[in-house]
């Protein structure tokens, strides 16, 4: 059996206990425990010069990790990672700037880490590469003579070819990712955004299987919606409902009601228009005073990157604002809290609230959605109120589904919810858990690698076919 190498900018904290908050690190880390193999990424750590990766071994799962230099962090991560491509693949070109020496960090560290992980590589080993950060990887590996499988997955929006123009390098991007032998992406929008570009361009053509054929290679592209464990979420979230944080909050309550959210700080999950329309709901349904409160849980992410420190102020400012207006001596209205918990307490201090209030202007998938849903009591469920623009909207049927800009909307959505009646709660979340078990996270990984396997043997097959007829032709 082949040995599974993953590939992702950052690799997840190896120390237990150390809770990882951040979509790609949990997915990844589960899917990877159960089949075993390497994973191969930044420690974390700056370092004076690149060096070899350093190697540990946890269970059936090898960590190798580098340094990065403070040049390569600042041009490939902070720069052109998360100042040009995150705001742009998440439709905030007002947020998204390009410097051109940032690309050409973004390239070399490519390079660098292809280099490095080239050292580790056994000529049967399969390797599934993750995000934007990792667009070009392919093909400096092939660069530098790999011919292993390489898949890639975006965990994050991809966007309209309109959209993607204005990052400017964009055509070079497209290139290197066909290089991989199968590109996923979260949603069906998201792939077909991606041949569109192939396509409008000429740049290649597709074909009904999803094999794509441009710039001289076969590849497979399709939609593979990342998932999550939810029976496992509904242990926990039961198991730990007696912890003391979980107490705390539920004899905090005194009988009011609760909304939950849980994001990085990002601008791209929407919490200012969602504090604004909570705001409306106050204002709107002075019933609800003192009988509910919205729990915000947002750590703090790329705290050095100036539209992070910018949404952190404002949304301080916003929640001050709000609890001013509304507050009673006895009641506020938002408890804004910036930190990270553990995965299992957060899961059962979901299972407290009555509404899961995931609200993102853009999100690839959005696991929080989910992982609400899997965390209810079936016998007494809470309510998700839900983004359209969240991945997840298109597999969570029994969600109050909601336009994020339209805070008017947002606000009716929450009533609706507060209101709701039980056997309603019940069959909708019914409705949600059937395809959450049916698409869980194996199913997510074994279908992309699934397809990878057979896509490198055929593609190479097709490469040969469609080289001799070439021959022949001349
Ligand atoms: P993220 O943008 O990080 O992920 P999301 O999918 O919601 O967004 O995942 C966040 C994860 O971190 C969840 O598992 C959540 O429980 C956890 N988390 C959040 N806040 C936490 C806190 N305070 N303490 C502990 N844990 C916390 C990216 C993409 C998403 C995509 C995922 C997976 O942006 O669209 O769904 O990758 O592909």
């Amino acid at each position: 059996m082949s040995r599974l190498i993953v590939v992702s900018n950052r690799v997840a904290p190896t120390q237990e206990g150390r809770p990882a908050a951040g979509g790609l690190a949990i997915g990844v880390l589960d899917a990877l425990k159960e089949t075993g193999g390497v994973w191969f990424g930044w420690s974390g750590e700056t370092v004076s010069e690149p060096s070899a990766p350093v190697i540990e071994k946890q269970g059936n799962v090898t960590y190798a990790t580098v340094g990065l230099t403070k040049r390569d962090y600042d041009q490939y991560y902070r720069g052109f990672s998360n100042a040009t491509l995150w705001p742009t693949f998440h439709y905030r070109n007002d947020l998204s700037r390009y410097d051109r020496q940032e690309y050409s960090g973004y390239l070399r560290v490519n390079v660098t880490l292809a280099r490095q992980l080239k050292a580790l590589l056994k000529p049967d080993d399969i390797i599934w590469v993750h995000d934007y950060h990792l667009l070009p990887f392919a093909r400096c590996l092939r660069d530098l003579g790999v011919k292993n499988p390489i898949g890639f997955f975006l965990h994050i929006p991809f966007p309209v070819p309109e959209v993607l123009r204005t990052v400017p390098p964009h055509e070079e991007l497209v290139k290197c990712m066909c290089s991989y032998d199968v590109v996923g992406f979260q949603t069906d929008a998201d792939r077909q955004s991606f041949v569109d570009y192939i396509e409008r361009g000429q740049h290649g053509t597709s074909s009904e299987d999803g094999m794509v054929h441009a710039y001289d290679r076969f590849l497979k592209v399709g939609a593979y919606p990342i998932g999550i464990y939810p029976d496992a979420i509904a242990k926990a979230a039961e198991q730990f409902t007696d912890r003391k944080p979980v107490r705390s909050l539920r004899e905090g309550m005194r009988g009011r009601k609760l909304i939950m959210s849980v994001d990085r700080l990002d601008y791209s999950k929407g919490l200012v228009e969602r504090f604004q329309a909570f705001e409306r709901l106050l204002l709107n349904a002075p019933g609800w005073h003192g009988r509910v409160s919205l729990v915000q849980i947002a750590p703090p992410t790329r705290s050095d990157v100036s539209t992070y420190q910018r949404i952190r102020h404002t949304l301080e400012g916003e929640a001050g604002r709000i609890n001013g207006r509304f507050a009673q001596l006895d009641w506020t209205p938002i408890q804004y809290l910036n930190r990270k918990y553990d995965r299992n307490l957060l899961m059962a201090l979901f299972r407290q609230s009555q509404v899961g209030y995931v609200t993102p202007l853009r999100d690839g998938m959005n696991l929080v959605a989910k992982e609400y849903v899997a965390s209810q009591d079936p016998a007494d469920p809470g309510v998700l109120v839900l983004s359209q623009f969240a991945g997840a909207a298109e597999q969570l049927p029994g969600a109050l589904v909601v336009n994020p800009f339209d805070l008017s909307q947002m606000a009716e959505a929450l009533e609706r919810a507060l209101s709701m009646p039980l056997a309603e709660r019940q069959a909708r979340h019914a409705d949600m858990m059937a395809p959450l078990r049916e698409n869980n996270l194996s199913v997510w990984r074994d279908n992309f690698l699934a397809d990878l396997r057979n896509v490198a043997t055929a593609s190479s097959a097709t490469a040969k076919a469609v080289k001799l007829a070439h021959a022949q032709a001349n």
